[in-house]
């Protein structure tokens, strides 16, 4: 028996990536009749058959697994947005962060588009953006990898990133996902398409988790979406994402949730510039959802 990592199921059939190649798999017995739930990115080990044809024998516990996309045992996940068009949505992102750091998977943030021009240009009406875009983030201690599918800027920098993982990209319906899989490895041609201002979401829009060989490593491309649960988690957990927080000083209350309780450091902090507001107000209403949801547990 080999072992591989599952790529996709389709129409019955599984592939499977193994020793440097795809293999068409079907399921031993015994998981059909168990109806096992199989994810892309499942660790299995195959009896090879015929050609590239093979049977799934076995599948090992899952070191991780994500909802949303829908992916096993990542090592990355790319948060993907546009600098433009779509404008980056940062409450999905701090969402986004607090969901695959919760699941020990590294974030990496990619701003694409930025041959459209950069956020700051874009900023003057209705300003909801700090003055640096999503720079700050990289203060944060996030990495930030600023790429255009059509002019080829950052894609190197990107595939190094890939390289030797297991990687996933994850972000809104239009931001680019599918064309940055395109840009990396041409070969694939998987449909992309506008963003359709009546439907909201991209017109070739991808409706299926799919790792992909992406030079060394292996990279999803996943379905779009706008809105996202928070992982379930005790509320003093919270803060765990919120790195910056925990240098804001000593809060009053040594319990405080930093929320509406008086002489908070972290509002401080914030009120001075020292914390982007956007963090702070995510930080709040992720706190709501999370006291609400441990109310239902
Ligand atoms: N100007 C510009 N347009 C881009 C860039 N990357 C992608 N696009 C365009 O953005 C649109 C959406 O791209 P897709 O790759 O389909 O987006 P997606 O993230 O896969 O969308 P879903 O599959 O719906 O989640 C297409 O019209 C692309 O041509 C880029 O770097 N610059
Ligand atoms: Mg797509
Ligand atoms: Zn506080």
């Amino acid at each position: 028996m080999i072992s591989g990592i599952l790529l996709k199921g389709y129409s019955g059939f599984y592939y499977v990536f193994a020793e440097g190649r795809v293999w068409e798999c079907s399921l031993r017995g015994r998981f059909r009749i168990r109806n096992q739930e199989f994810l892309p990115g499942d660790r299995v080990k195959i009896l090879p058959g015929t050609g590239n044809k093979g049977t799934i024998e076995e599948v090992e516990t899952r070191r991780n697994s994500l909802v949303r996309p829908t992916i096993a045992n990542v090592d990355q996940a790319f948060l993907v947005f546009a600098c433009v068009s779509p404008t980056p949505d940062l409450n999905l992102l701090d969402r986004l962060i607090v969901q695959v750091a919760a699941s020990q998977i590294k974030p990496i943030i990619i701003l694409n588009k930025i041959d459209l021009g950069s956020l700051e240009e874009k900023n003057t009406a209705g300003n909801t953006f700090p003055a640096d875009g999503l720079d700050f983030y990289r203060e944060l201690g996030y990495e930030l990898v600023k790429v255009s599918t059509k002019t080829g800027e950052g894609l190197a920098e990107l595939q190094e990133h890939i390289n030797g993982k297991v990687n996933v990209l994850a972000g809104p319906s239009g931001v680019g996902k599918s064309s940055l899989v395109n840009a990396l490895s041409p070969g694939l041609e998987l449909k992309t398409g506008d963003v359709s201002r009546k439907l909201k979401r991209g017109r070739h829009t991808t409706r299926h988790v799919e790792l992909m060989v992406c030079g060394e490593g292996l990279l999803a491309d996943t379905p779009g979406f706008s809105s996202l649960y928070l992982p379930h988690m005790k509320r003093e957990e919270l803060t765990d994402y919120f790195r910056e927080f925990q240098d804001a000083g000593e809060c009053r209350f040594a319990d405080c949730q930093h929320h509406k309780e008086p002489n908070c450091a972290v509002k401080a902090a914030m009120e001075a510039g020292e914390i982007q507001q956007s963090r702070y107000e995510h930080y709040c209403q992720f706190l709501e959802e999370v006291i609400a949801a441990e109310r239902r547990y």
